[in-house]
């Protein structure tokens, strides 16, 4: 019997050191500068108040582009009056392409004006506007600028990225790893049918809306941190609404809890996953996923697969999650939210 205690005493202090090591290796991190490249949907927003207000992330500036989901003209206005509302309203806000460098097509209208319109949510406005810079120069500028690298979260088409690279090829050097929301990998696209009137069953909207941009992005030789469709639809917004409902202490939480109301009461609407949060929570906490290396070619050749991710032997060396621990991307992600609007950075805080 003691030894059987003995053992279990054992194994628990092992597993406590363990995890006080992990601890201990979090405190001495520093936060990672991070630009945010977005097309201003919704589930943006939650990426964007994530990262603001997670310690080990110091946004230097946000791009927009308008290629995706909102019209350029109203994106980077809405992202200002979202920074207002949860009192970081001068994180740099740029203004990116208008226009995808291989256009296709485009988002629904109607879902392209609830993402203008925010879905009606009242929000602040913000009197500060975006900066005169535009999204391709800001990111050569910040890269340039900064000693330490920079990492990228790209969260729509990757237009502002292509264009970055294309003008300043040098900036591969100074940015660490490009963290990307998009593609398919074995799961089906989300372009095909009514009301998107696409016949495409295996491309994602924010490779297809400019997949030039994003093979350009892949020929980089940046590292890539692929976010797929696949793995993403394991985190579905209604537990974490649901999560809210009962625990939300900040207009951070509270943004949240308006923004996934509708989605979550609609099942038909496509908004049922939180894409771009998850990618954001990968971020700042990598190691709440599992990933595998594969080389990837963005297919360019037009037809029913058009901007499909390929697989294969050829392509671009890319780190792809294949899974997440749930359940700790929504503690992650709701303990962030509901930090203190006041509480001064302090980076060694463990979330
Ligand atoms: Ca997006």
């Amino acid at each position: 019997m003691l030894s059987r205690i003995t053992f279990f005493l054992v194994a628990f202090l092992t597993t406590l050191s363990s995890l006080y090591s992990d601890l201990s290796v979090k405190h001495t991190e520093h936060p990672f500068s991070v630009v945010i490249d977005t097309d201003c949907d919704l589930d943006d927003m939650l990426a964007i108040v994530y990262l603001v207000k997670n310690p080990r992330a110091e946004v230097k500036g946000i791009t927009t582009v308008g290629d995706g989901i909102s019209h350029w003209e109203y994106g980077a206005q809405n992202v200002l009056n979202v920074l207002e509302l949860i009192g970081h309203p001068r994180i740099p806000v740029s203004f990116g392409a208008r226009d995808s460098l291989s256009p296709v097509g485009s988002y629904p209208p109607s879902w392209r004006q609830q993402a203008d319109m925010m879905s009606g949510i009242k929000l602040p406005q913000s009197s500060v506007r975006p900066i005169a810079e535009k999204g391709a120069d800001f990111i050569i500028d910040i890269a340039t600028k900064h000693e330490e690298k920079l990492t990228l979260l790209c969260i729509g088409p990757l237009t502002n990225i292509a264009l970055a690279i294309e003008k300043k090829p040098e900036i591969k050097d100074k940015i660490e790893r490009i963290f990307i929301m998009g593609g398919a990998l074995l799961s089906p696209g989300n372009i095909e049918g009514k009301p998107m009137g696409f016949k495409n069953r295996v491309a994602e909207y924010n490779i297809f809306l400019d997949a030039k941009a994003a093979q350009d992005v892949f020929d980089s030789g940046i590292p890539i941190i692929l976010v797929p469709l696949d793995v993403v639809e394991h985190a579905s917004a209604k537990p974490f609404y649901d999560m809210l409902a009962e625990n939300r202490k900040t207009p951070a939480a509270n943004l949240v809890y308006e923004i996934l109301k509708p989605s979550v009461k609609n099942k038909k609407r496509m908004r049922e996953f939180l894409w771009d949060p998850v990618t954001a929570v990968l971020f700042t906490n990598p190691n709440i996923a599992q990933y595998r290396d594969l080389k990837i070619v963005v297919n360019l050749r037009k037809g029913p697969e058009y901007g499909r991710l390929i697989m294969g032997s050829k392509g671009t060396p890319v780190q792809v999650v294949t899974q997440i621990d749930t359940d700790t991307f929504y503690d992650i992600f709701l303990k962030t939210l509901n930090r203190p609007p006041n509480l001064h950075a302090n980076h060694s805080q463990a979330l």
